[in-house]
C-alpha cells in the first residue's frame, strides 16, 4: 500500500530541485516512477484510511479525457458537452434526493459545497448583503451536531459569521443529532437575541458513519423558518441503494444537499455536488458578477448554458463527467450493487470483530465506518480505569505506524468526543473481498502482538 519514508529521507530521495536547464526524458521517466512509487497506492484493495478508496476504471477513462481535452467548465462555448453532462447529472442526483425540480454545482470539495451551502442561505435569509456586506447584520447563529464535518467551524470562520456562532447540537450514543436539544438551542439562539438562519445536518458523519434524523430535524427547521442543509457528503450514495437509502429518510425537505460521488461510488476525487431546492436562480443570484468578457449576454447560442457563474470559481473542472461516464457504464443498478456490496463487507468486518478475542466495537455501526479498539494482550488482564484507558490511548499509534513502515495496510485511527484512540475501518473499494477484512484482523493481532 505504501513505501513510507520520512520527510527528511525522501526529499534527499526524491530530486526536487527545479534547475535552469531541463532534464532528459530518461531522467524524467526516473522521476515519474519515483513519484509513483512513493505514493500511497490508495486503489490497494488494503486501503482503509479515509472516506475514499479504490478508483472506478470508467471515471479513470474519463480522466484521461478531460485531463488530455483541458477544458473550464463556465461557458457553453468552451466546454458544450461538460456543461451538458454536469446538467444531466445534477437533475438525475435531484431525482434521488426526491426534489422535483432543483439547480446545483460541482465544487472541488465537501467542505466547499458546505461553505457554498451556508452562504446561500445566509442570502437567502438576508439577500442584501451582497451589496452590503456584514456590517448592520444581526449576530447570525446556525446549528449542526457535535459530530459535524469540521468544514463547518471553516466556513463560518471564512464567511464572518464566527465560530462561536455554531452552535454544536448534542448526540445520542449513537452519534446522531439530538431534535430535542436542536428545539432548545434555536429557542436559547432566540432569546439571547441573535438570528438563527441554517440547521446543517450530517447523513453520514465522518468519524461514526452517523446518518442525523432528517425528519424531525426538517420539523424544527419548517417551524421555525430556517434553512436545513444536509451534509450527505459520505452519506448521500446511499441514495442510490433501495435497501439502504431508507438512512436518509426526510431529505427530500432538506433545502440543500451536498453529496461527493467520490466518496463511496469511486467516481475520482474531486467529484463533488452542491444540489438546492430552488427554481428561482438562487445559486446564481447568490455568486454571479457577471464579468462581460466571459458572459456576453450577447451570444449566438442561448446563454443560459453559460452556468459558470454560478460559482465562486472562474476556472473549473469537469468533475460531473467521471460520475456521468461510469454512471453510463455500470447503470444505476451497478452503483447501487456497489453501496450494498460495501455496507454487507462492511458488516461481514463486524461480524468477525465480534468473533476475535483483544476486538472491542465501538458502537454497531449502520453505514461504512466500523469503529473498534483492539486490546493487546498485555491489557486484557488490566481493569477498566484512567491507566488502562491510557494505555489503550497508544494501541492505534504503535500500530498504525508498525503498518505503515511495513506497507502492509492503511487504517485510520482517533480519539473522538472523550474515547481514547480507536480505528476506524472504512470499507468502500468492490475490490475489497472478505479476506482483506480478515487480513486486516490478522494482521492487527501480528501488529500487535508484543504490545
Ligand atoms: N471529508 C472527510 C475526509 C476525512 C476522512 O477521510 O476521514
Amino acid at each position: 500500500v505504501c513505501e513510507w519514508r520520512a520527510p527528511e529521507t525522501l526529499k534527499q530521495m526524491l530530486d526536487l530541485e527545479m534547475r535552469d536547464t531541463g532534464e532528459s526524458h530518461q531522467k524524467l521517466l526516473q522521476l515519474c516512477r519515483d513519484v509513483i512509487k512513493y505514493s500511497v497506492k490508495t486503489g490497494h484493495p488494503r486501503f482503509f484510511n479515509q472516506l475514499y478508496a479504490g478508483i472506478d476504471y470508467y471515471s479513470l477513462v474519463a480522466r484521461f479525457i478531460t485531463e488530455a481535452l483541458n477544458p473550464s467548465v463556465y461557458t457553453y462555448e468552451v466546454s458544450p458537452v461538460f456543461l451538458l453532462v454536469e446538467e444531466a447529472v445534477i437533475k438525475k442526483m435531484i431525482e434521488f434526493i426526491g426534489w422535483e425540480e432543483g439547480d446545483g454545482i460541482f465544487n472541488p470539495g465537501g467542505s466547499v459545497s458546505n461553505m457554498y451551502a451556508m452562504n446561500l442561505a445566509r442570502y437567502r435569509f438576508c439577500p442584501e448583503i451582497k451589496e452590503k456586506g456584514l456590517s448592520g447584520l444581526p449576530r447570525l447563529v446556525l446549528f449542526t451536531s457535535e459530530e459535524c464535518h469540521y468544514s463547518m467551524k471553516k466556513a463560518a470562520s471564512f464567511l464572518g459569521i464566527g465560530t462561536e456562532n455554531v452552535y454544536f447540537i448534542k448526540t445520542d450514543e449513537r452519534g446522531k443529532m439530538i431534535p430535542e436539544e436542536l428545539e432548545k438551542q434555536v429557542q436559547r439562539a432566540r432569546k439571547e437575541g441573535s438570528a438563527p438562519f441554517l440547521v446543517c445536518a450530517t447523513a453520514g458523519t465522518t468519524v461514526l458513519g452517523a446518518f442525523d434524523p432528517l425528519d424531525k430535524i426538517a420539523d424544527i427547521c419548517e417551524k421555525h423558518g430556517l434553512w436545513l442543509h444536509v451534509d450527505a457528503s459520505w452519506g448521500g450514495s446511499a441514495l442510490i441503494s433501495r435497501k439502504h437509502c431508507r438512512l436518509l429518510h426526510g431529505i427530500h425537505r432538506a433545502n440543500s444537499v451536498a453529496w461527493n460521488p467520490h466518496k463511496m461510488l469511486l467516481a475520482g476525487i474531486q467529484c463533488c455536488a452542491l444540489l438546492v431546492k430552488d427554481n428561482s436562480g438562487l445559486l446564481k443570484k447568490c455568486y454571479s458578477a457577471k464579468a462581460s468578457y466571459l458572459f456576453q449576454q450577447v451570444k449566438f447560442y442561448d446563454v443560459s448554458y453559460d452556468t459558470g457563474d454560478k460559482s465562486i470559481q472562474c476556472s473549473r473542472r469537469p468533475d460531473a463527467f467521471k460520475f456521468w461516464l461510469m454512471w453510463k457504464a455500470l447503470g444505476t443498478t451497478g452503483l447501487e450493487e456497489r453501496v450494498n456490496r460495501a455496507l454487507a463487507l462492511a458488516r461481514y468486518l463486524v461480524e468477525e470483530i465480534k468473533k476475535r478475542e483483544g476486538f472491542q466495537l465501538l458502537l454497531e455501526p449502520e453505514y461504512a465506518n466500523v469503529c473498534f479498539w483492539y486490546i493487546p494482550p498485555s491489557l486484557r488482564k488490566i481493569e477498566d480505569g484512567p491507566e488502562f484507558q491510557q494505555k489503550l490511548h497508544q494501541v492505534a499509534p504503535v500500530i498504525k505506524e508498525r503498518m505503515m513502515k511495513k506497507g502492509s495496510m492503511m487504517l485510520g485511527y482517533q480519539p473522538h468526543q472523550g474515547k481514547v484512540n480507536f480505528f476506524r475501518q472504512v470499507v468502500i473499494s468492490p475490490h475489497v473481498s472478505r479476506e482483506d477484512m480478515d487480513f486486516l484482523l490478522d494482521e492487527i493481532e501480528l501488529l500487535a502482538k508484543d504490545l
